[in-house]
């Protein structure tokens, strides 16, 4: 049976009742979970129910686990290259399907349109970039401290890798982690975030469509606390990559150190835009507002902080509340929305009981500070966009990461100051300068202690052939995308080949 006709009748066999479902995808076949139960994918627009997906189990993730295990021992023996020319008919297929995905993306996460577009594209760069390592996968060559010896590295797989990933970003993250992971010769077992299953799964007919071996990708829907810890506790599963809350990112560490399994964390941020009296304000309003209140605030890399020199303040102030009163809230389907809804009622009241924290601590509320209930809205979940000022750098609202469209105006005197505050959080993911002033600029590029700084811009926009992730509470030292992406799923190995015939003892006989 060839792999479209196993989706095709998968997908015949699941919609008798007309209700989309998808099945896990385990050794190249589309199964239900061993417990036959199912949850629903909800459009958080308008709460649609847009289908079902297994609720699955260990048991679910051991024969995930045992694939996986099976046909890493023969994909690791295919060339890099060859692994390759899959990764290209993906980013072809991708590229292919890029409005369908859109469509798909938008209605089950929310983000509007051209956002969801743009994460699409995002996907399709990294399918291309890691493609392209297939013939690249660069180690070391150097020259022996001995005659007539050969010394060199190379990048082996770890073996199976555990992929946990957020429904901020269904596939752009998903692919920053499953594509280094294929292209250097993993296994891969997937659970996605429960909120965004249709992108997972849509990633994964593109796999499959694209010709990877049955058990190389292996995804399983279901919850963090049944399948995601099942993952983590396999003992055959060697890393896990993780993006998420700092809490779960915490526990997955503890509970990996156990085993000495590697970890990649990747928990959110508390990113702040620091405006100097010199900047361009109308092209730092610009940049607020779009990484403020896009996503509906909900990036890791969201600006949650403004930190404005107090000469400009107040300028800052109106020429922001002019422009957050024009925002279009909606559907993110309409493509002349702005601001599309959050992702669920849970996450609506966290944004909401934030947003009492800060009125009670005394900052100032400018605008927002409500859920939206008129008619066209009401049956999704939205949240008004806020701005607060007059906040201190030790408030509830400007320590802890909100994720929804609420931002605060921290005043201060001067360069030195606005560091010490961007720094005064336990998250260290990103942050952003405006200012005219290259020798400031350059300063803060040194101090902003953040894994990703942005000069003129907001603090969203990494490109995926750049690491992405941060520093302190934000990560534990390893990176997504880019290069560094490899760093994660490869092993070094150090080979030294004696030509000479004898035996030749290293730091001793050539001394
Ligand atoms: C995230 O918010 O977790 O730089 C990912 C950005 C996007 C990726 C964000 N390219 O905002």
């Amino acid at each position: 049976m060839n792999n479209q006709t196993t989706t095709q009748q998968a997908f015949k066999e699941t919609n008798r009742d007309q209700v989309k479902k998808y099945l896990n995808y385990i050794n190249g076949e589309w199964v239900a979970s061993v417990s036959g139960k199912f949850s629903s994918n909800v459009n958080p627009a308008n709460g649609e129910i847009l289908g079902e997906v297994p609720q699955s189990t260990k048991e679910d993730i051991d024969l995930a686990v045992n694939a996986a295990k099976k046909a890493q021992k023969s994909w690791r023996l295919v060339p890099a290259p060859e692994r390759a020319e899959i990764l290209y008919d993906v980013a072809r297929l991708l590229k292919q399907r890029k409005e369908d995905l859109s469509q798909i993306l938008t209605s089950e996460m929310g983000k509007v349109i051209s956002e969801a577009r743009g994460e699409v594209q995002e996907a399709i760069d990294m399918a291309y970039y890691m493609a392209g390592e297939g013939r690249r996968l660069f180690g070391d060559t150097v020259p022996s401290e001995l005659r007539n010896k050969f010394a060199m590295s190379v990048r082996e797989p770890v073996g199976i890798a555990g992929l946990i990933t957020p429904w901020n970003f269904p596939i752009a993250i998903a692919s920053w982690k499953s594509l280094p992971a294929l292209v250097s010769g993993n296994a891969v077992v997937w659970k996605p975030a429960s909120e965004t299953p249709f992108m997972a799964a849509e990633f994964v007919k593109i796999y499959e469509e694209a010709g990877l071996p049955e058990g190389v990708m292996n995804l399983v829907f279901g919850s963090g606390a049944v399948v995601g810890n099942a993952i983590v506790d396999h003992p055959d599963v060697d890393i896990i990559s993780f993006t998420g809350s700092n809490e779960i990112g915490r526990q997955i560490n503890e509970q990996a150190a156990g085993m000495l399994k590697r970890t990649s964390l990747e928990m959110g941020g508390k990113n702040a835009v620091t405006v100097l009296e010199d900047a361009d304000i109308d092209l730092a309003v610009d940049g607020i507002l779009w990484t403020a209140f896009g996503t509906a605030g909900q990036r890791c890399t969201a600006c949650s902080r403004i930190i404005a020199h107090e000469a400009i303040k107040e300028e800052l102030e109106s020429k922001l509340l002019e422009r957050i009163s024009k925002l279009k809230i909606g559907n993110g389907l309409d493509e002349s929305v702005d601001v599309g809804p959050v992702i669920n009622q849970s996450s609506l009241q966290k944004i909401d009981n934030y947003v009492k924290i800060g009125v009670k601590e005394g900052a100032k509320l400018l605008c927002g500070g409500g859920i939206l209930t008129s008619n066209s809205l009401e049956k999704g979940h939205f949240y008004a966009p806020t701005l607060f000022t007059d906040v201190s750098p030790t408030m509830t609202i400007a320590q802890e990461e909100i994720f929804g469209p609420v931002t605060s105006i921290i005043p201060v005197k001067n360069l030195e100051e606005a560091v010490e505050v961007n720094n005064s959080v336990e998250f260290g993911l990103s942050s952003s300068i405006f200012s005219r002033d290259v020798n400031r600029v350059f300063q803060a590029m040194r101090d902003l202690d953040t894994g990703i700084v942005y000069v003129n811009a907001g603090t969203t926009g990494a490109e995926i052939h750049l690491p992405f992730g941060g520093t302190k509470g934000t990560g534990n030292g390893h990176r997504d995308s880019g290069i560094a992406a490899l760093d994660v799923y490869t092993e070094w190995k150090s080979i030294y080949v004696d030509y000479s015939g004898s035996l030749q003892r290293a730091q001793i006989d050539n001394r």
